[in-house]
This record gives C-alpha cells, sequence and structure tokens, in this order.
C-alpha cells in the first residue's frame, strides 16, 4: 500500500496533473465529496485528505508516505524528519511581512501577527531585531486594522487580500511553492514504488 497526503483546495487541483502523470488518478473530488480517503486507479494506492499543516506530520509519522505540502507549512514545522525530493513548482507564493499603507514603526518593540511563528522568529533573530510575536490562527489580514499589530506574517499570491485591506507589502521572507515530502523509512522499504512516482513527476515539471 502506498498512501499520499495532500489538502484540499489549491494544492489537491494542482496536484492532480502531476498525479495523472505518475497514472495516479483518484476516484473521487476531494471538493465535492465528504470521504478523507480516497481510492485511486491503483488497488494499493490511497489519497488521504488531510489539512495543510498536518501533511508533515502525517508523513513523518508513517501514516502517509508520501506527501506534498507548501515550503511555508515545511519551514514552519522544522526538523529533518523528512525527505523533500521534489519542488513541485505549484501554489506558488511568498511569505511576506505587510503592514497598514503608510505605517511607521513604533518605538517600541514591533507587534507581529501571524500563524507563522517559527519562521517569524527566526527571521526577526537573524537581524538582531527583538518583536513580539502573536500567534494567530487565521484572518491575520485583520490584526492591524483593530490594533492587534504592527505588522503580520502571511503568505501572499496577488496581493489583493492586502490591497483590500488597506495593507502593502513590506519585505519578503521566502519564496514559497509545495514540496514532495517522503517518509525516511518508507524511501528504504517502498523504494521501487515511490521512485517511479518522483521521476514521473519530475519528468512532467520538466516538461512545462
Ligand atoms: O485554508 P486552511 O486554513 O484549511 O489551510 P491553509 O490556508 O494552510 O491551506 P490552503 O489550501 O489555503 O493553502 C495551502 C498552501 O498553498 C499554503 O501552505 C501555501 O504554500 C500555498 N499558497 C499559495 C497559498 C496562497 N498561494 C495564498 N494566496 N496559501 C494561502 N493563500 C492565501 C493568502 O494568505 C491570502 O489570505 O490566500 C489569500 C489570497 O491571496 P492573494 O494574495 O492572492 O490575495
Ligand atoms: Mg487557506
Amino acid at each position: 500500500m502506498l498512501r499520499i497526503a495532500l489538502s484540499k483546495g489549491r494544492i489537491f487541483q494542482e496536484t492532480l496533473p502531476l498525479l495523472a502523470a505518475a497514472d495516479i488518478f483518484p476516484q473521487d473530488d476531494p471538493d465535492t465529496s465528504r470521504k478523507l480517503i480516497l481510492d485511486t486507479n491503483h488497488p494499493d494506492i490511497q489519497l488521504v485528505i488531510i489539512r495543510a499543516t498536518d501533511v508533515p506530520t502525517y508523513v513523518e509519522q508513517g501514516a502517509a508516505h508520501l506527501g506534498v505540502a507548501g515550503k511555508d507549512v515545511l519551514m514552519e514545522h522544522g526538523g529533518d524528519g523528512l525527505y523533500e525530493p521534489l519542488d513541485l513548482r505549484i501554489a506558488r507564493c511568498r511569505l511576506m511581512v505587510a503592514g497598514k499603507v503608510g505605517h511607521e514603526p513604533p518605538h517600541r518593540r514591533l507587534r507581529i501577527a501571524t500563524k507563522y511563528v517559527n519562521s517569524t522568529q527566526r527571521f526577526y533573530a537573524d537581524r538582531a531585531q527583538q518583536v513580539e510575536i502573536i500567534k494567530l490562527y487565521g484572518s491575520m489580514e485583520l490584526a492591524p486594522l483593530v490594533g492587534l499589530a504592527d505588522r503580520i506574517v502571511d503568505v501572499v499570491d496577488t496581493g489583493n487580500t492586502l490591497r483590500a485591506n488597506g495593507l502593502e507589502p513590506l519585505e519578503t521572507i521566502a519564496d514559497i511553492s509545495s514540496r514532495l515530502i517522503v517518509n525516511k523509512a518508507a524511501m528504504k522499504i517502498k523504494h521501487q514504488a515511490i521512485h517511479r512516482v518522483i521521476t514521473r513527476m519530475q519528468a512532467a515539471i520538466a516538461s512545462q
């Protein structure tokens, strides 16, 4: 059995053509079905549909052998418990610092609202700047508007969400794309099956 962990929405949709290149076709669409385990055209390959932030945990623990996760999620997860053999070049965006348009930094420590606590900590620690980090789970864009924070750190694609809320991008922390991740033990034990998926996806990416 080969189990592949994916999140629904953009990662699932953008991974579909790469799965197809590896001759893997899911039998259901997670955006319309409520199933968490999707069968495929191969009786021994399943897809499991989980929250994007949970994908590294499932793969690291071996509950899934392969997975697709954003680099933002992998940076935040940290550690070296996973192989990351392939940049899939999908779901691309940037991890950025943003603030209210024209807002000057205060004389006290910057307060930064984010769900990316570890990446934000590392970014400011690298430049020896003391900041106060406020952990949120979503709708970061609201925080500067209601005085909860001076800045946010979030992923930005078109920038439309920032603009719609009177915010502007200030600095890029990292360019982000999604990666294929592999459980370390599975890479040895199921090497042939996993290697086949990697090489076929790699060929599909190279031909794009
Ligand atoms: O939504 P949920 O809370 O379940 O989880 P999630 O937000 O972690 O998952 P999902 O599916 O939204 O994102 C999965 C991955 O897609 C992320 O980990 C990123 O690697 C990648 N990605 C690429 C993005 C975006 N682009 C993106 N634009 N993830 C989120 N966004 C958000 C952005 O934060 C903003 O709020 O989409 C909104 C619109 O972006 P703009 O800049 O185009 O307006
Ligand atoms: Mg989301």
